[in-house]
This record gives C-alpha cells, sequence and structure tokens, in this order.
C-alpha cells in the first residue's frame, strides 16, 4: 500500500485530495512538525528537503506535490487522472501540470513577499501575465483540459484555491469562482478538506 506523508494545513493538501480521487487504500504517515519530525534522519532518507509531502511507494520514494500527482495518476490508470501517451490532451496536461510549480507558484511567491523581477528573465513572466494566462485557459471549462478532470486540477485547483479562496492573495475572478467551486464539489476534495485540516 502506498505511503502519504503528510501533515495538516500545508501543501500536502494536494496529494490527499489526489489520493482520495483515486479510490485506493493508503497509509497516512503524519509528520509531526512540533516535534520536527521533517528534519529526522529517517524521514530526510525519504524526502531530503525535510518538507511534506513525500510518497513511498514499495522501493520508490518521492516527493514534491505535483511529482507525486503524475507518479500516482499513471500507477492508477483506471482512475483517469491523465490523458494516455499517445493522447493528443496528454500535451496540454504536462503543460498544466508542470505550470503549477513552474509559473503558479512562484507567482503567488512574487505577490506574497512583493519582490520585483525582470519579467524577461523570470521563468514565470509576472504574476499578473499567470493568473491572466489560468483566466483565460478556465473561461472554457469546466476543467483546465476541457470536458476531462485530471491531476492537472488537483495542482492548478489547490493552487487556485490556495492563492484566492484561502490566503486571498490574488483578487478573484468570475472563471476562478466557478473553477474552484467545481474542485470544492467534489467529494474527494471534501474529504481531503476534512484530512488536512487536522
Ligand atoms: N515544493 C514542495 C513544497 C513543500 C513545502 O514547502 N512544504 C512545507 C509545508 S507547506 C513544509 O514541509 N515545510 C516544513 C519545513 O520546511 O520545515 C512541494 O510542492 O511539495
Amino acid at each position: 500500500m502506498m505511503k502519504l506523508y503528510w501533515a495538516p494545513r500545508t501543501r500536502s493538501f494536494p496529494t490527499l485530495w489526489l489520493m482520495e480521487e483515486t479510490g485506493q487504500p493508503y497509509e497516512r504517515v503524519l509528520i509531526d512538525f512540533s516535534k520536527s519530525a521533517q528534519k529526522a534522519p529517517e524521514y530526510l532518507a525519504i524526502n531530503p528537503m525535510g518538507k511534506v509531502p513525500a510518497l513511498k511507494d514499495g522501493e520508490a520514494t518521492l516527493a514534491e506535490a505535483p511529482a507525486i500527482c503524475a507518479y500516482v495518476a499513471e500507477r492508477y490508470p483506471q482512475a483517469n487522472l491523465a490523458p494516455p501517451p499517445g493522447d493528443p490532451l496528454r500535451a496540454k496536461y504536462l503543460y498544466w501540470l508542470f505550470f503549477g510549480p513552474g509559473c503558479v507558484e512562484p507567482a503567488m511567491v512574487q505577490v506574497a513577499t512583493k519582490v520585483e523581477m525582470n519579467p524577461t528573465a523570470a521563468g514565470w513572466g509576472d504574476a499578473q501575465r499567470v493568473f491572466d494566462v489560468l483566466d483565460a485557459a478556465l473561461n472554457k471549462g469546466p476543467w483546465i483540459l476541457g470536458e476531462s478532470f485530471s491531476a492537472a486540477d488537483i495542482v492548478i485547483g489547490s493552487g487556485l484555491n490556495f492563492a484566492v479562496r484561502l490566503f486571498k492573495m490574488v483578487p478573484a475572478r468570475p472563471s476562478f469562482d466557478r473553477y474552484i467551486d467545481a474542485c470544492a464539489a467534489r467529494p474527494a476534495f471534501q474529504r481531503a478538506g476534512a484530512i488536512a485540516a487536522g
């Protein structure tokens, strides 16, 4: 059974949502920040960054929430969380899966810290551009790939929920509201939210 290392109210949320979407059994291993368990040698052997989430699947271990999403989606193809290789939708799936950590995450950090960057040099350009691109993509909907829900929605939907709803770092837009509502209506999202609340 896969083991998901997690902590409440952290970036573990997308991976909890992911595991709940698969319908497969998994073991949750709580990493207790109050005891610095994320820096314990046995945990650093799983994720040398000393951060949650991380996943163990037999001999395989990995961290970084979007990578866990990609891995689990492939391990459980019956969950239909990723267009298979050869499907034209696969291109956009990979694009949005990487757009999360490559563009949305740094844009959120930039909004929070107000650090000015040269938009030509910054890989994400600037926060305005990132959220404009997302707005345009989500106007089509209902999901980031159109009709089919995928692990890319878990990455992008978790990021937007965090930035727009929970921390109000980014102004709401009609497309964001509709999309976050659609994500939040999924039973797996709700189960993950209850777990992540601790
Ligand atoms: N890039 C990582 C970020 C993970 C991360 O920053 N986790 C934070 C909680 S949200 C953490 O574990 N912090 C504990 C620490 O740094 O000691 C991912 O996307 O999974």
